[in-house]
């Protein structure tokens, strides 16, 4: 006899049972496969950020313009969330203290400054998202303006898209003209600055209807700028070593401050004739008819009376953004290909038949530059340093 002897198979029973009915202990790790499809969101509100601090993210809600503190959602743990960007936001949007809101996604981007750590350099790093005016910040003096670092920028922007403008600040320290030598020819908008006049008019009307970015080298005096034009923004500054001219690296990530046009008082406006040449005689500049920058109490009143619509993040005539960078040390081009170079040298164009033709490792600069005028010597140096450095880049 066995132990199934008149038992359940010898009456049939088992005959109901397939191999469904079989028991499967849950494996308790992935008891059910994961799913892709997400939420979607569709009360999310638009939401622009405005700084990044260690997995957090502060944002201005578009269509009330409360300043919210977020974290992102998990499905965006891989995605880089720089200021700049216009994010959809979900969650707790009343702005007080404790409350934090979940991005959910990020919009695609209209531009992105990149910039790698050097030319050789092949991880980029995302430096501001959608972007439209490139501010570059170079001193006259203290520390000494750095030619090189201009025609990078240049490139850099002009790759991207970005227009690209030049402040020259402590122009009460030296002269301008060495940058607007430098530049000559260019079709590319130079504003002065000085302590004693700051060219926070001539900021404005570039970022009105814009976002505008500044980027320099430490100490030249980018934040100081952006305080001139939104004094409640209050950014730190910080002293230039006397001896080597560099600055202390105070400002350590970005901030994008609103920027808005003041109901004017025409009569109030600074005569800025003598505020700098770029200032004064800038190309396409419109009147906005704004009052006094530094005057805070009429800056907060416009402020408050701005109205907070839909189109609030979407910048428009007389609203923009004033983005303020921590300083670099070097702008690298890992990311330009070495054609679209020329685009940030329109002056050069004439060089461009003879340095196709020529080995990268044969360019010579003085070579090149003795057919040309000599205001012109100084770009080519440039020129060829930036095509050379792109060239030995390791291709990956
Ligand atoms: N004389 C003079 N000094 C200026 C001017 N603008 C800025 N400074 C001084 O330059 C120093 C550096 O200014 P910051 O605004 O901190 O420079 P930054 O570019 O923001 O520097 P980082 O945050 O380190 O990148 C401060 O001591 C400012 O007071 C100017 O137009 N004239
Ligand atoms: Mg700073």
């Amino acid at each position: 006899m066995t132990w199934t002897e008149g038992g359940a198979e010898e009456r049939g029973l088992w005959d109901d049972y397939d191999e469904s009915d079989v028991r499967v202990r849950p494996n308790p790790k992935a008891n059910r496969p994961r799913s892709k499809r997400r939420p979607a969101h569709d009360d999310a509100q638009q939401a622009f950020v405005i700084a990044v601090d260690r997995g957090r993210y502060q944002l201005e809600v578009a269509s009330t313009g409360q300043p919210v503190t977020a974290a992102r959602a998990r499905e965006l743990r891989r995605k880089q969330i720089v200021v700049g960007d216009r994010v959809a936001v979900v969650g707790d949007l009343s702005g007080d203290d404790g409350t934090l809101a979940r991005i959910v996604r990020v919009e695609p981007r209209t531009t992105v400054l990149r910039r790698s750590a050097d030319d050789i350099d092949s991880v980029e790093r995302v430096v501001v998202a959608n972007a439209d005016r490139l501010i570059i910040v170079v001193a006259a003096a203290q520390p000494d303006p750095s030619l090189g670092f201009i025609d990078r920028c240049i490139v850099a922007a002009l790759d991207a898209g970005i227009v690209p403008i030049v402040a020259v600040t402590k122009t009460d320290l030296a002269s301008a003209a060495p940058v607007h030598e430098h530049l000559a020819g260019l079709d590319i908008e130079v504003l002065e600055s000085r302590a004693d006049r700051f060219a926070s008019d001539a900021v404005i009307d570039v970022a009105l209807g814009h976002i505008a970015v500044l980027i320099g080298h430490s100490g030249v005096g980018k934040s100081t700028l952006l305080n001139a034009v939104v004094p409640e923004a209050d950014r730190a500054t910080g002293h230039v070593n006397a001896v080597t001219g560099r600055g202390r690296h105070t400002s350590s990530s970005a901030l994008a401050c609103r920027v808005e046009e003041v109901a004017a008082n025409a009569a109030d406006a600074p005569d800025t004739a003598d505020a700098g040449a770029g200032e004064a005689a800038a190309p396409g500049r419109s009147n906005h008819g704004r009052g006094s920058r530094d005057s805070a109490g009429e800056r907060d009143s416009a402020v408050a009376m701005a109205s907070h619509d839909d189109d609030h993040v979407a910048v428009d005539a007389r609203h923009g953004w004033l983005i303020d960078t921590p300083g670099v040390r070097s702008f690298g081009l890992g990311h330009v290909q070495a054609d679209r170079v020329f685009q940030a040298f329109p002056d050069l164009e004439s060089l461009v038949p003879v340095v196709a033709q020529t080995p990268i490792e044969q360019l010579d600069a003085d070579e090149l530059a003795a057919e040309l005028p000599s205001e012109l010597h100084q770009r080519v140096h440039s020129l060829v340093r930036v095509l050379r450095n792109l060239h030995d880049r390791p291709k990956y």
